[in-house]
């Protein structure tokens, strides 16, 4: 796609994004109707479905081809990866939404033909917006981002998910001995971005496509690999144990997880 067809897609989505930001204050300043799904820990809002359900009305009108994939299920089926492929997060950590109030991101990704395009993760509570793709750039809201120092694993911090810590999965005692040490934040979207600005060197963990969607086209565009945890290419119609990271950190998980 051309680059003024992709500004008109990011000036779109960024509005939208405030729109649904809104959408969170206005419901947290009421009691949040929060419900389980796969289990205590895996919870849905009224504010995960609204703006789930507001993202798709805005896609439809903007894209009407589009397919979409949403976490909540307003969304369409998706069997392949033809044509236009949105995929929408619509609250990232929501624990940490319930719970904290911030620390959760609200993610939006643009595939085409399966090529990763444009990717939008934003962290709500402090109003910043990672965007861009390829032919686009990386921006923090306005200002454009540089490619992070190829640090080793040795050199820096690493992200990793609390529950894959808990079912043992990753070489987790050996990550954490290799590295300068983990932080654990509770939201893919919150961890990528400390990827993406160069605070930590790597994010892993089990994820769903509209976990890694926005993410691996901001990556992939700051010359960072995100494969799965083995090194093998990401199917982004399924889940995945991903593992994005500086390249030097990324060889270096890989031959650990591999070991
Ligand atoms: P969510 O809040 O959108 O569900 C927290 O550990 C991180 O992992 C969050 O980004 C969370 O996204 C995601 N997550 C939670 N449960 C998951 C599951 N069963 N599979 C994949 N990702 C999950
Ligand atoms: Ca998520
Ligand atoms: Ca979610």
């Amino acid at each position: 796609m051309e680059q003024h067809q992709l500004a008109k897609i990011d000036n779109a989505v960024l509005g939208w994004l405030e729109e649904a930001r809104e959408n969170v204050y206005i419901n947290l300043q009421s009691a949040l109707m929060v419900s389980e799904k796969a289990n205590r820990k895996d919870l849905v809002t009224n504010v995960d479905k609204s703006n789930e359900q507001y993202f798709m009305r805005k896609i439809h009108a903007l894209d009407p081809e589009a397919q979409i994939l949403g976490e909540e299920g307003f969304g369409d089926a998706i069997k392949n990866m033809q044509g236009h492929v949105w995929f929408v997060d619509p609250i990232d950590g929501t624990l940490n939404f319930v719970k904290q109030h911030d620390d959760f991101a609200i993610m939006l990704a643009l595939y085409v033909d399966g090529v990763p395009t444009m990717g939008w993760i934003m962290d709500v509570d402090k109003n910043l917006t990672y965007h861009g793709g390829p032919n686009y750039g990386v921006f923090r809201n306005s200002e454009k981002l540089i490619i992070p120092e190829n640090l080793p694993l040795s050199e820096g911090l690493i992200e990793l998910s609390g529950n894959r810590l808990v079912h043992h999965q990753f070489r987790f005692e050996e990550l954490a001995e290799a590295s300068l040490g983990v932080r654990v934040i509770g939201s893919a979207g919150m961890s990528f971005i400390k990827v993406i600005e160069g605070k930590a060197i790597a994010y892993a963990s089990k994820m769903k496509p509209w976990d890694f969607a926005a993410a691996k086209v901001l990556l992939e565009t700051l010359k960072m690999p995100i494969t799965t945890i083995d090194g093998k290419e990401i199917d982004m119609l399924s889940s995945n144990t991903v593992l994005g990271a500086t390249p030097a950190a990324h060889s270096d998980i890989v031959r650990i997880e591999l070991a």
